[in-house]
């Protein structure tokens, strides 16, 4: 085994073929490199394997009954989006209008059958080690490395993206921001290191108590946290805010130099609209961001809108 392979986990690959015989020689090819391998027998298998849990890379098949390569490839994109695995085609259709079509919904790269062996391993290893570098990159460029959150940066790229598509679906975009309440007393009082011990866990309540797979907690800023909710209500987002600050309230993190009562609170500002063309995510960032300067002056511990 080569010393990429050594470095990190086995890479998991996903073959995706209708065809038993084709599975079974591709498996037994790429076993020999030392892969941990799955087959799926068409798209939406596929698509099912994946929600489980997504392999490092996915060789298509373009044609398949029930969901064929390209309508699969383009639905783990709008699924999985920057997390989508590499996809690699392989298939027997080798005419223009396929290759063109391949790309155009996300695939990666392109083998055609009968499959020259040595180019598919090769491509193979090189799209798995390809695929993690992103990762990694992604991981150093979009993630807060204390609360291992999204960060500022992934917030700012994922409202526009998400204000863009909501434009044409004329669907509501909510935002709430949350900041903890007398924070700087904490880390006066307790240190900073238990500051960001503090951090770390009210950044874990808030994830666990977000169920939705399109909505983003993210660290906003020192002690702030933006969450991006898309196609969800005003009221919705209020009542997540809510069981928020009830599982923080629950958690009891001790604060007893808050004004508030001897346990860590937060304060959260509620904004929501329909994207328009005349207004932009500013907008919306200022109004919530009012909401919650509105939250801090009645007193703290509380959500406003
Ligand atoms: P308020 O209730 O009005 O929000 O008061 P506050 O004390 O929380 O707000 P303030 O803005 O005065 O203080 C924020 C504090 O957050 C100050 C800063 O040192 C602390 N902070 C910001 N980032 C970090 C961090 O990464 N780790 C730690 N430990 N503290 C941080
Ligand atoms: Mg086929
Ligand atoms: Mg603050
Ligand atoms: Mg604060």
């Amino acid at each position: 085994m080569d010393d990429f392979l050594l470095k990190a986990k086995i890479p998991r690959v996903l073959i995706v073929d209708d065809e038993r015989i084709i599975r079974s020689v591709l498996n037994r090819v790429l076993a020999q490199d030392g892969y941990q391998i799955s087959e799926a027998e068409d798209g939406q298998q596929c698509l099912d394997f994946c929600e489980k849990e997504l392999p490092d890379i996915i060789l298509l098949d373009a044609q398949m009954p029930i969901l064929d390569g390209f309508d699969c490839c383009q639905q783990l994109h709008q699924i999985y989006r920057q997390d989508c695995p590499p996809v690699l085609m392989v298939t027997a259709l080798d005419d223009e209008k396929s290759i063109d079509m391949a790309f155009e919904v996300g695939a990666i790269d392109y083998v055609t059958k009968p499959i020259k062996w040595a180019v598919l391993r090769q491509r193979v290893r090189r799209l798995i080690q390809t695929g993690w570098a992103i990762k990694e990159l992604r991981q150093l460029a979009f993630v807060d490395s204390l609360t291992q959150l999204p960060n500022r940066r992934r917030f700012d790229e994922y409202i526009h993206h998400e204000w863009q598509r909501l434009l044409t679906e004329h669907a509501p975009l909510s935002l709430i921001l949350s900041d903890i309440d007398f924070f700087k007393a904490y880390n006066d009082s307790y240190g900073h290191l238990a500051g960001d011990g503090c951090l770390r866990q009210v950044a874990t309540l808030i994830q666990s108590s977000l169920k939705d797979r399109s909505t983003l907690a993210t660290r906003y800023g020192g002690e702030e946290f933006a969450i991006v909710l898309p196609n969800v209500s005003i009221v919705d987002a209020k009542s997540i805010a809510t069981k928020i600050m009830a599982s923080v309230h629950a958690s009891q993190i001790e604060h007893k130099f808050s004004s508030i009562q001897p346990y860590i609170t937060l304060s959260f500002g509620v904004a929501c609209t329909v994207p328009i063309q005349q207004q932009s995510v500013e907008q919306l960032i200022e109004t919530a961001d009012r909401a919650l300067y509105e939250a801090k002056q009645k007193g703290r511990n509380r959500i406003a809108c």
